[in-house]
């Protein structure tokens, strides 16, 4: 059966790049949750948007699911084929379209890496601002697919800031070019900004017009250590009353302890609970004089025990690495991962309420926090002890996620905060969006993608 189609799709796209190989099958239908065993049907590797269109209007007619592909290094399943479904890599799409001066703005296929943006956007004498640790594989496409955050959203926004424009095929295979670079555009719904975090079930991101901006001016990195959760508010809120933020970022010892373990170097000494990264516009000595005497305050207040300020790119790039390495300091031991958000104002009641429960109920539970403090964004990483079998383990975990949608839903947060759902949110969807605007979500992908091949089973369990 899957031989014929296959043979089906050759036959009506000659042209197209397919591949069968169980080592391609493997890697093309995993992403870093690592959870789910690949099973595609085959790995398609169009190169252009009609390429691209021919297979969704192929699928359509077989009633083949399509799971979008990208970097995959999402962390919420969104990219895992595990049912015989066509994934559509975007890999062979990488190409710079354009750049446009007067605009600021660079044209891109879906498939180019981020870090590879980043080059090109500098090369402009420009930025493209946002940022994460996965930039040298994610791609641009599954970035707006997720709507992704990262580490500078405090200062610049999540993916959909920076969108001007976007090509889009639907899933009965037509073209959408959504936005079309405008500034300004009043001209009724925006579906540019709908498809942004749909994660690939309205439609495959083909194209993408990004805005740049100008590069921030010189800053200074510094490492805090901090003698209890309580002060991390407070030292958020002093140093963005006084410093121009660029990324404010928290993790715990614990976090702290798995990237040393992993070759990354100590900053500061002794035991501190918390830590912060923080990194601040120090364009004059006006600048960095004032954060020194923030610090100094934070300091006098007991709201920082230690701190370090990198004297170097070099000594700046380790602190930033004591953070950025915590994803794949930990991926050998494959965590449990929630990715959850809330009110910035919200932050401490809820890690209150949370790591209390959490204490209480799984006292053995290796629970790591961490993440964009600023943005309301915490990471929380649970390992699976030596003694508990992985079903055992996944079967806890997911009642600490229901303990995590209950106390979310009386804060008002959200279940993902810039992961997506995929597979592994999908049960708790309902615990962020309410019942009526679940029904619209639905009403909204059949009109997208009628007939349900775009991802199915990411963002809605049944469908
Ligand atoms: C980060 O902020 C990423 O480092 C990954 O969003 C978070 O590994 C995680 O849970
Ligand atoms: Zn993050």
């Amino acid at each position: 059966m899957s031989h014929d189609r296959l043979a089906d799709l050759s036959r009506r796209l000659p042209e197209l790049r397919l591949l069968t190989a169980p080592a391609d099958l493997e890697h093309y239908g995993r992403d870093w949750t690592r959870r789910w065993t690949p099973a595609p049907l085959a790995i398609a590797l169009p190169v252009s948007v009609e390429e691209v269109q021919a297979i969704v209007r192929w699928a359509n007619e077989q009633a083949v699911a399509i799971v979008p592909s990208g970097g995959r290094t999402g962390l919420s399943g969104g990219a895992v084929a595990a049912n015989g479904e066509l994934v559509l890599s975007l890999e062979r799409m990488q190409r710079v379209l354009g750049f446009d001066a007067v605009d600021r703005t660079l044209t891109v296929q879906a498939g180019m890496i981020l870090q590879h943006v980043h080059d090109a956007a500098r090369q402009h004498g420009l930025i493209y601002p946002v940022d994460f640790a996965a930039r040298g594989s994610c791609s641009i496409g599954g970035n707006i697919a997720t709507n992704a955050g990262g580490i500078r959203v405090i200062r610049y926004g999540n993916t959909r800031e920076w969108i001007a424009g976007l090509k889009v095929v639907a899933g009965n295979g037509e073209l959408l070019e959504l936005n079309r670079g405008l500034v300004k555009n009043s001209s009724g719904y925006d579906f540019r900004q709908l498809l942004v975090g749909s994660e690939g079930t309205l439609g495959i991101v083909v194209e993408a017009t990004l805005k740049l901006t100008d590069p921030p001016p010189p800053s200074q990195v510094m490492l805090l250590a901090l003698p209890d959760m309580d002060a991390l508010m407070q030292v958020f809120a002093l140093f963005r009353a006084r410093l121009e933020l660029q990324a404010f970022e928290f993790f715990t010892d614990h976090a702290l302890r798995h990237v040393l373990a992993h070759g990354a170097q100590r900053a500061i000494d002794g035991d501190h609970p918390y830590y912060v990264v923080t990194e601040f516009d120090a364009a004059d000595e006006r600048q960095q004089e004032a954060a020194l005497a923030v610090f100094e305050q934070a300091l006098e207040q007991g709201w920082v025990s230690d701190g370090v300020i990198a004297q170097s790119e070099a000594q700046a790039a380790a602190l930033w690495r004591l953070r950025e390495g915590i994803t794949e300091s930990l991926a050998p031991r494959r965590p449990y991962k929630n990715d959850i958000a809330v009110r910035v104002g919200a932050v401490p009641a809820f890690l209150h309420e949370m790591q209390a429960l959490l204490a209480r109920k799984y006292p053995r539970a290796e629970v790591i926090w961490f993440g964009h403090i600023g943005d309301g964004n915490l990471h929380i990483n649970v390992l699976r002890p030596d003694d508990l079998a992985e079903a055992a383990f996944i079967e806890q975990c997911e009642h600490v996620t229901h303990l995590l949608a209950d106390t979310l839903q009386r804060h008002g947060g959200s279940i993902s905060a810039e992961h997506g759902i995929g597979l592994v949110k999908r049960a708790y969807l309902d615990s962020t969006r309410d019942a009526a605007e679940i029904a619209l979500m639905r009403g909204v992908r059949k009109v997208f993608d009628p007939r349900g091949i775009l991802n199915p089973g990411k963002l809605f369990a049944d469908d």
